[in-house]
């Protein structure tokens, strides 16, 4: 019996049924993974009971010499990873990242362009209901209407019209590749810092099955916990010449003390990223996600773009007659964990939506290739076509636990 089963076996019993719900489902969210066992061994260590205001070698506590090496390691290995001159590994989310950035390097008032949010952008982003929308003048960009892809030429004229202090690349629901070169292209002609927030693709660009923004951007943001597989937690990476500013806008800016056990797992997750065997795991997952919507698309399913270059797919679900949240409730009765997410221009409201978001990266983690990706396919385009029949929901839920059972969990049924 474990310690916190004897002395609190209420909160035990229900981390016990997340256990079981995360074996027994298809977790297809696209910015969910498993992490290593690990990785969850060294966010549960002793370095939660520790502060550290500040940096390795200039803390404002003592009994930082540790605190110190971990974090330096950590820093190190983030450095290799993505080939950049500058890590700050203390943010504590993807959202804090952005705003130290944000805090480092413009004004409130300061106009920023960013990817509209019902596009495939992120709240901190510069959506309205947000801090960023409140305290900046952000001018937002979006995809073509037709080919539903980033219309580059309008965001050099946007750039042009309105000379933003900041640029901001990177998406949560855009299945295609984006072009850093031309962002960083954009940036450079109107006098704008470009900074990628490279968030869900960290994996795939550590894996090299996406191009890197280091070398075009001036600063990256990313949370750990994506395709990175790491713990909860993020990372802001820039050139030489930001690094005082960018430690200043993490630290005293935005952050107080850092989250010395997640720097801990993420030393531990840049040094699994670091090895050969995840460039394998990271094109898997593009594989998977092509494989997965060539299933869809010849069930008959409308995907945006026409399809993915990445780790994820944006399913229209105008083209089974029903909203996102239909679609997604449909799913979750049927072991099949996903979100419902806008699509480009959607008639429906955000929290409706006509859109369903879906990644390939968990499955991947449990071993799973193109093959399975296929009958997960079938499944959910047997589920969508039939989203009100109870019996189809049953049957297909029965079928994806015993599937899902038969693939080890990283860090939870396989020991690794
Ligand atoms: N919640 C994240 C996602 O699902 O993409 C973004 O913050």
């Amino acid at each position: 019996m474990s310690v916190l089963s004897r002395l609190d076996p209420a909160v035990a019993r229900i981390i016990e049924s997340e256990r079981g719900r995360q074996v027994d489902s298809l977790e297809m969210i696209a910015s969910e993974n498993y992490a290593s066992a690990a990785v969850l061994e060294a966010t549960g260590s002793v370095f939660t009971n520790k502060y550290a205001e500040g940096y390795p070698g200039k803390r404002y506590y003592a009994g930082n010499q540790f605190s110190d090496e971990l974090e330096t390691l950590a820093i190190d290995r983030a450095k290799e990873l993505f080939g950049v001159d500058h890590a700050n590994v203390q943010p504590t989310s993807g959202a804090e990242a952005n705003m130290a950035v944000y805090q480092a390097f413009v004004n409130p008032g300061d106009t920023i362009m960013g990817m509209e949010l019902s596009q495939g952008g992120h709240l901190t982003h510069g959506s309205p209901v947000n801090y960023s929308g409140r305290l900046y003048n952000f001018v937002p960009y979006t995809v073509d209407r037709e080919s539903e892809v980033i219309d580059m030429e309008q965001v050099r004229r946007l750039a042009m019209e309105n000379r933003p202090r900041i640029i901001v690349a990177g998406a949560t629901a855009y299945p295609r590749a984006i072009d850093f070169a031309a962002f960083g292209e954009i940036a450079r002609e109107s006098g704008a810092l470009l900074m990628v927030d490279m968030s869900h693709i960290a994996g795939l660009v550590a894996g090299g099955a996406h191009a890197t923004p280091a070398g075009h951007a001036d600063v990256i943001t990313t949370t750990t916990h994506k395709t990175l597989r790491g713990p909860r937690g993020a990372l802001a990476l820039c050139k030489a010449e930001h690094a005082d500013a960018l430690d200043r806008g993490v630290f005293p800016g935005t952050q107080g003390g850092p989250h010395l056990h997640s720097i801990a797992a993420k030393a531990v997750a840049f040094a699994e990223a670091l090895k050969p065997e995840f460039k394998t795991y990271a094109r898997q997952i593009v594989a998977n996600a092509a494989a997965l919507s060539a299933e869809l698309q010849a069930g008959g399913l409308r995907l945006v773009s026409g399809g993915t270059d990445n780790h994820l797919l944006l399913l229209d679900c105008n083209s089974v007659g029903i909203s996102g949240l239909k679609a997604q409730n449909a799913l979750q009765g049927a072991g099949i964990i996903t979100n419902r997410n806008t699509i480009p221009y959607d008639q429906r409201s955000a929290y409706v939506t006509s859109g369903l978001r879906m990644g390939t990266p968990a499955l991947t983690s449990r071993g799973m290739k193109e093959d399975e990706m296929r009958r997960v396919g079938k499944w959910i385009v047997r589920v969508l076509k039939d989203p009100d029949g109870d019996g189809v929901r049953e049957a297909v839920r029965a079928e994806v636990a015993e599937f899902a059972r038969a693939y080890p969990v990283p860090g939870i049924t396989d020991a690794e």
